[in-house]
C-alpha cells in the first residue's frame, strides 16, 4: 500500500515562521506537506525527538568557480563548494556570474550556468556582476536576464572592476526598470588606493597591514553614498559585508529615512578581529578578506545590529583560495599584502558557527533562522526556500544541539586545504541535511551528486521600490512646491 508521505521527521523542535513547535514535518513530492502532530504513514521516518528541525541554510553570497580581480581562479568548483555547503547545513547558494571586460552579461551568465548545472549538488542562483558597463547591450541584457529569472546584480565601487558613480546610477536605474536587486561591495576606491600607497611606501607589507589598507572610513563613505543613491532613485540595494560600526550606523540612518536599503554581514566580522591577520610570517594571509576584520567594538556593534534588525542577512562570502602557489601564495612564499588573494572559506562553517554563537549570545534560534534562511530567501525572491511551512520546498536540517565539535586544521570538504576556524569549538551540529525531501548530507558525508542541485529562477525580488513602480520619482521629489 502506498504511504501517505515520502518522509516524516518525527517529534523534533520545529522552527517555523510562527514559532517553535514540538511536532512532525511530513514531506511529499519534495515539498513540505504538513507540519504538526501527524498521523499517517511514510516511506521513511526519521526520529528527531530532542533534535531541532531548521530550514536549510540559504547562503546568498559565495564565490564559486570564479576568477578573482587578480586573475586567480577560486579553489572550489561547484562540485566541491556545494558538497561543503551541504554538509554544513546549507541547501541554497547564490554565487556570482562575473562579466569579463567586453563580455556581454548574457554570455557570462550562460557560462556560469553551465558550470553550475553540471556540478552543483544543491539549489543555486546567480548575482551577475556588472564589471564593464561600456558593453553596448548593457541595458538590454540587464532587462533580459532579469526577465529570465536572474534578479540580482552585483557592483563594486572599487578594485579594477569598480564602477564610477555615473555608471552605478545608470545600472541602478536600469535595475529598477527590470525589477532587480542591486548588491554593492562598497568601499571608497581613492581612499583604498591612497592607504595602500602610503603603507607600501613605509614598507608596511604584512598581512596585518592589509587591515590598515582598508580604512574604516573608506567603507563608511561608500556605504553612505550608495544608501543615498538608493534613496535618490528609489532602487532597492543590498549593502554587502558590513564590517564596522560606523558603516552599520550609516545603514541604520538610511533605513530610518525610509531608504530602500538592506544589509549583510558575515561570520568572520561577528567572530574575529584584525588580530587574526597578525600571525607568524604570512600565516595571517589565510584570514585576509575585504573589508578586513575590524576591532572588538565593531564586533559588538554588529551583534547589536543583528539584535535590533539593522542587519538583515548573514552570508558566508565564501571566497576559497588555497594556502599555496595556486592561491594565497601565488606571488611566492613571502608575498606583500596587495599580492595576496582576498577571501576565506565559509560555506560549510556559516551555519554551525552561527548556531553556536546565537545560542551563546542568547539570541534565539528563531532569529538565527531569520537572518540565515528566511530573510535572505525572501529578499532575493526565493519563494519556496528558507522557511518550514506547508508548500515550501522540503529543505530541512536536523540539528543536534548537544553535539560539541572543535574544528581541525583541514577538516572542511571544500577544496581550500585549511580551516580558518581550526581550534574553534561549536556546540550544535547539522546531522541530517535534506533538500527537496532527499537526504543530501548525513553525519558529515555528502550524499548529493553533482548536478542534483536545481537552478532557482526568480519571478520577483522580495523588496519593492517605495515609490511608483516603473517611474523614477526623483523628479517629483525635486519639484519645488
Ligand atoms: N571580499 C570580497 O568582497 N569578495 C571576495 C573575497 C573578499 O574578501
Ligand atoms: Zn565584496
Ligand atoms: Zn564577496
Amino acid at each position: 500500500m502506498a504511504s501517505d508521505f515520502d518522509l516524516i521527521i518525527a517529534g523534533g523542535h520545529v522552527v517555523t515562521p510562527v514559532g517553535v513547535i514540538v511536532g512532525d514535518v511530513a514531506v511529499r513530492g519534495g515539498q513540505i506537506a504538513q507540519v504538526g502532530d501527524l498521523a499517517g504513514s511514510a516511506a521513511r521516518r526519521i526520529e528527531a525527538a530532542g533534535k531541532w528541525i531548521l530550514p536549510g541554510g540559504v547562503d546568498v553570497h559565495a564565490h564559486i568557480e570564479q576568477m578573482s580581480g587578480m586573475g586567480l581562479m577560486n579553489a572550489d568548483t561547484f562540485e566541491t563548494a556545494t558538497q561543503s555547503a551541504a554538509v554544513g547545513g546549507t541547501t541554497s547558494v547564490v554565487s556570482f556570474a562575473a562579466q569579463a571586460p567586453g563580455q556581454r552579461l548574457r554570455s557570462a551568465v550562460e557560462a556560469y550556468s553551465e558550470c553550475a548545472a553540471r556540478g552543483a549538488r544543491i539549489d543555486h542562483a546567480f548575482h551577475f556582476i556588472v564589471a564593464d558597463p561600456s558593453v553596448p547591450q548593457l541595458d538590454e541584457d540587464i532587462a533580459g536576464l532579469s526577465a529570465a529569472g536572474h534578479k540580482s546584480i552585483k557592483l563594486f565601487t572599487t578594485y579594477n572592476i569598480g564602477l564610477d558613480d555615473a555608471a552605478i546610477l545608470r545600472v541602478m536605474a536600469t535595475a529598477r526598470e527590470a525589477g532587480a536587486l542591486v548588491c554593492v561591495h562598497a568601499e571608497n576606491d581613492a581612499m583604498l588606493r591612497f592607504a595602500k600607497a602610503e603603507l607600501l611606501a613605509r614598507g608596511m607589507t604584512r598581512p596585518l597591514h592589509h587591515a590598515l589598507s582598508h580604512p574604516r572610513l573608506a567603507e563608511v563613505e561608500a556605504v553612505e553614498r550608495i544608501c543615498r543613491f538608493a534613496e535618490f532613485l528609489d532602487q532597492p540595494v543590498m549593502l554587502f559585508h558590513i564590517s564596522c560600526a560606523e558603516a552599520l550606523d550609516a545603514v541604520r540612518r538610511a533605513k530610518d529615512r525610509g531608504a530602500p536599503v538592506w544589509c549583510e554581514t558575515c561570520p568572520h566580522y561577528l567572530l574575529s578581529t584584525a588580530d587574526v591577520l597578525d600571525r607568524e610570517g604570512v600565516e595571517g594571509a589565510k584570514w585576509m578578506c575585504s573589508p578586513p576584520q575590524r576591532a572588538t567594538e565593531d564586533v559588538e556593534a554588529l551583534w547589536q545590529g543583528v539584535t535590533d534588525g539593522t542587519i538583515d542577512v548573514i552570508s558566508s562570502d565564501h571566497a576559497p583560495y588555497r594556502f599555496d602557489v595556486s592561491g594565497k601564495l601565488n606571488a611566492g612564499e613571502n608575498p606583500r599584502f596587495p599580492e595576496i588573494a582576498n577571501g576565506m572559506p565559509g560555506l560549510e562553517v556559516r551555519m554551525p558557527l552561527m548556531f553556536d554563537a546565537f545560542h551563546r549570545r542568547d539570541l534565539g534560534v528563531e532569529r538565527l533562522v531569520r537572518v540565515c534562511c528566511t530573510t535572505p530567501a525572501q529578499l532575493y525572491g526565493f519563494e519556496t526556500k528558507g522557511a518550514i511551512a506547508v508548500g515550501m520546498d522540503a529543505d530541512l536540517v536536523i540539528w543536534d544541539d548537544q553535539r560539541v565539535r572543535t574544528y581541525g586544521e583541514n577538516d572542511l570538504q571544500d577544496n581550500v586545504g585549511y580551516n580558518p576556524w581550526a581550534g574553534h569549538e561549536v556546540t550544535g551540529w547539522p546531522e541530517v541535511v535534506i533538500q527537496r525531501g532527499a537526504v543530501v548530507a548525513e553525519d558529515g558525508i555528502c550524499r548529493a551528486a553533482p548536478g542534483d542541485g536545481h537552478w532557482l529562477p526568480r519571478e520577483t525580488i522580495g523588496v519593492r521600490p517605495t515609490g511608483d513602480l516603473g517611474e523614477m520619482n526623483w523628479l517629483e521629489k525635486e519639484r519645488p512646491t
